[in-house]
């Protein structure tokens, strides 16, 4: 579980409708630039499907082979088996967390979760991690809830929940911090990181920031 909280740090999630460029070159600036952990994410307008998104899966996660980061698939459960990824990761209105499971063994699974309940039931049937959001106002998910902020987090941990917990949502320059010290153990962005046209320079500013202890009441 400590390792895990620590390849949670810097979560990347992407697909080719969050790039506008070749998502192979944006994945590889983004982990030279410090991310620890990547979703496979191929979702929304112009998503590809079929072989077209296989494709773009494997050689996205010899990418993440090569550089030893973990390559995880969202919602496609049965794609990531097929290719052998490192893990999954659904969501509510995805296939049940105990099926799945069942389905994918040991590996990774991660589970959204919007509440407390939603927490720890995905907890129960054995999530590995759980990601909370939107934290911000997002533009990224057609079908993202209302922004709760970190405050949820927060209440997780208050209320003694102490697996692995990514914040997701609006994540990008200056606004890490708060969702760290809610009790995160990471944070997961995607156009923060996609949308860069350096993208390795954004993944780096967003390493600092969350290797940047308190700057509020010591230092002064
Ligand atoms: N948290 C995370 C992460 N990744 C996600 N993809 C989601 C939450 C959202 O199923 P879901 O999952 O609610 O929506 P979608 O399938 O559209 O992404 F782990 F990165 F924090
Ligand atoms: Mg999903």
């Amino acid at each position: 579980m400590e390792s895990l909280k620590k390849t949670l740090k810097l979560y990347f999630v992407m697909g080719s409708p969050n790039c506008d460029r070749d998502p192979r070159e944006v994945l590889r600036e983004a982990i030279a630039g410090g991310v620890t952990l990547f979703q496979f994410r191929e979702k929304g307008k112009g998503a590809l499907e079929g072989l077209e998104k296989k494709q773009l899966a494997q050689d996205l996660q010899q990418i993440c082979q090569e550089n030893n980061v973990p390559f995880i698939v969202n919602d496609d459960v049965d794609l990531a088996i097929e290719i052998g990824a490192d893990g999954v990761h659904i969501g509510q209105e995805d296939e049940p967390v105990s099926e799945v499971r069942a389905k994918i063994g040991k590996l990774i699974l991660g589970v959204s979760a919007h509440d407390l309940e939603e927490a720890l039931y995905a907890i129960e049937k054995g999530a590995d991690y759980i990601g909370v959001g939107p934290m911000y106002e997002t533009k990224t998910k057609e079908d993202a809830r209302d922004v709760m902020g970190p405050n949820m987090i927060k209440e997780m941990r208050e209320a003694g929940l102490v697996l692995p917990i990514v914040g997701i949502g609006g994540i990008g320059t200056g606004l890490i911090r708060p969702v760290i010290e809610a009790g995160a153990d990471g944070v997961a962005v995607v156009s923060a990181i996609s949308k860069s046209v350096d993208s390795k320079s954004a993944a780096e500013v967003l390493s600092v920031e969350l290797t940047t202890p308190d700057l509020n009441v010591e230092s002064i």
